[in-house]
């Protein structure tokens, strides 16, 4: 098959000039029977479409069925996630890999640990980038590959699962889009 222009045009115009980027590494939250009823099926199956993609797109296209935030965890709940939950110690240093798929956009990035009932990050992030992606990391390059240390301050916060979860978070200041990745963990 040969690509003309008037094709590569009208592709990038069906996808934009989006960025997109997902956690892999540890396997983050997925979606489930509960994200379809607190979410809606509408919003859930946009999300779904493309995982690496911003929640931006999702939101655009709500129904009467959203009643999830999609700006926590993606819309993805801990109830459909139960069996990815992680007993974590303090000081246990986890590692990480984000699948970059495009970077059109940069913008800020941290990694922090969310309390998920007021979706308020609990302390200052883990994991802090001014610029992210950061074209000049590595190799090997740590933007994408990186390890967070778990805080020696979560033991009463996060003593069980559904209370906190560790959030991967990028923000396109470019196009304004934004890309989240939970992962939920209470320490032992
Ligand atoms: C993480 O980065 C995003 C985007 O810059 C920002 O909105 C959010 O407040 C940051 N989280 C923390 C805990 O600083
Ligand atoms: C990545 O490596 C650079 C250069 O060594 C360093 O300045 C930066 O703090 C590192 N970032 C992370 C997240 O490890
Ligand atoms: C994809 C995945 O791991 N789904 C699981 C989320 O948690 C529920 C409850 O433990 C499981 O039933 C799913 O298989």
């Amino acid at each position: 098959m040969r690509y003309t222009f008037a094709g590569l045009a009208s592709l990038a115009a069906i996808t934009g000039v989006q960025s997109h980027a997902v956690m892999t590494t540890p396997v983050p939250r997925g979606t489930g029977a509960k994200q379809v009823e607190l979410c809606g099926a509408l919003v859930t199956t946009v999300l779904e479409r493309d995982r690496a993609g911003p929640i931006e797109n999702a939101v655009t296209s709500t129904d009467s069925n959203y009643k999830c935030n999609a700006y926590m965890c993606r819309g993805y709940q801990y109830e459909d996630n139960v069996s990815k939950l992680r007993a974590v110690t303090a000081g246990e240093v986890i590692a990480f890999h984000i699948d970059l798929i495009a970077g059109h956009h940069p913008g800020y990035a941290n990694v922090s640990i969310v309390n998920l009932a007021t979706n308020k990050a609990i302390g200052t992030p883990l994991v802090n980038w001014a610029d992210w992606p950061d074209s000049t990391s590595g190799p090997p390059r740590n933007d994408t590959d990186f390890t967070v240390t778990i805080p020696n301050t979560l033991a009463t916060a996060c003593d069980v699962g559904g209370k906190c979860a560790i959030q991967w978070f990028w923000y396109a200041t470019g196009n304004k889009q934004t890309y989240e990745s939970c992962v939920d963990f209470y320490v032992q």
